[in-house]
């Protein structure tokens, strides 16, 4: 049967190791008075335990469209993790979400100071897509196939999808939001990324239209189910758990689904967005069983 955790496990450890070997001492320049380099300040944030679940949601669509040498998955699904590190360090900073603490550790710019935390985060969205564009990663998947990401991927994490949430995020601190503006704030600022990584998965085996539309509908729906989780555990949560500071959204003044509609609503809406989730895929006809299988697996932290 399949095991999603040693999936999940496995699949971690690959990332983990493609990681180490791009940033071996890429960027590791120093000034004699320097105590640290970029690639410390960009390594600091992009190795820090992280679940690794947006290059998994990649990993796992493709191969249950066939497409299963991991080799040549792993540069792509690592490319939507620089992304998400960046996305961290600067939501972390002062002038955003203020956090002391991400991932049980302090937060970037605590550790190497404002300026280099946002200089770490610009230059791991540059990474990405140097990672896209290099040859010896790239070799012999098509170059539209190439292009069709490199699009996908730069949309969601710009002003239509991850900057674009965050931005109304900021924009609506001390706004009592409705449902809905929370759910557009969402989409953007967390479902576009994982939206991304499953179409990201398709493009690269080659799946047809109608599929990559279910594939992104499908991210959109889990992708809010695992924020609104996350809204969740904000209140219900606490730091060793979360890994960040519990009722950070509330001493931010945030409005989130658990604000909003109370813990039990929540969790209905949270079981409501999987239910639709689960049908995207099994529109397509392939049924994605490992995908499911993440899906639940990732609902049943507090369902
Ligand atoms: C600064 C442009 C910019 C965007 C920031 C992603 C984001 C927008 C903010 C992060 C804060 C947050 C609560 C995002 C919601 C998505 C979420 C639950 C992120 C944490 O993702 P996990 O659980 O983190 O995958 P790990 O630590 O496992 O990598």
């Amino acid at each position: 049967m399949f095991d999603i955790e040693k999936y999940i496990e496995e699949n971690k450890k690959l990332i983990n190791d493609f990681l180490l070997a791009h940033f071996n001492k890429k960027y590791d320049k120093k000034l004699p008075n320097n105590k640290f380099s970029l690639n410390d300040a960009m390594f600091y944030t992009l190795s820090n335990g992280g679940k690794r679940l947006r290059p998994i949601f990649l990993i796992i669509t493709a191969e249950s469209l066939g497409f299963t040498e991991k080799n040549r998955l792993l540069p792509f699904a690592s490319s939507i993790e620089l992304i998400h590190s960046y996305s961290l360090i600067h939501d972390d900073l002062p002038v955003m979400d203020n956090d002391s603490l991400r991932r049980g550790k302090p937060t970037n710019h605590l550790v190497f100071g404002e300026a280099a935390a946002i200089l770490a985060g610009d230059a791991l969205l540059s990474e990405a897509f140097v990672i896209l564009t290099d040859k010896q990663y790239t070799a012999g998947i098509e170059c539209g196939i190439i292009v069709d990401i490199i699009n996908e991927l730069s949309f969601s994490s710009g002003a239509g999808g991850l900057v674009g949430g965050q931005f109304f995020d900021i924009m609506s601190f001390k706004t009592d939001l409705r449902l809905e503006e929370i759910t557009e704030i969402h989409a953007g600022k967390t479902a576009s990324l994982i939206a991304a990584a499953c179409v990201m998965g398709g493009m690269l085996a080659g799946a047809n239209e109608n599929i990559i539309s279910s594939l992104k509908n499908y991210g959109r729906y889990i992708g809010l189910a695992f924020q609104a989780i996350d809204d969740l555990l904000d209140i219900t949560g606490n730091s060793r758990f979360t890994g960040k500071t519990a009722g950070i959204d509330k001493n931010n003044k945030k409005s989130t689904i658990a604000s909003v509609l109370g813990i039990e609503k929540t969790r209905e809406l949270i079981k409501e967005y999987t239910d639709n989730a689960i049908i995207r895929l099994d529109e397509t006809g392939t049924g994605f069983p490992m995908l499911k299988n993440l899906s639940y697996y990732l609902i049943n932290r507090v369902c």
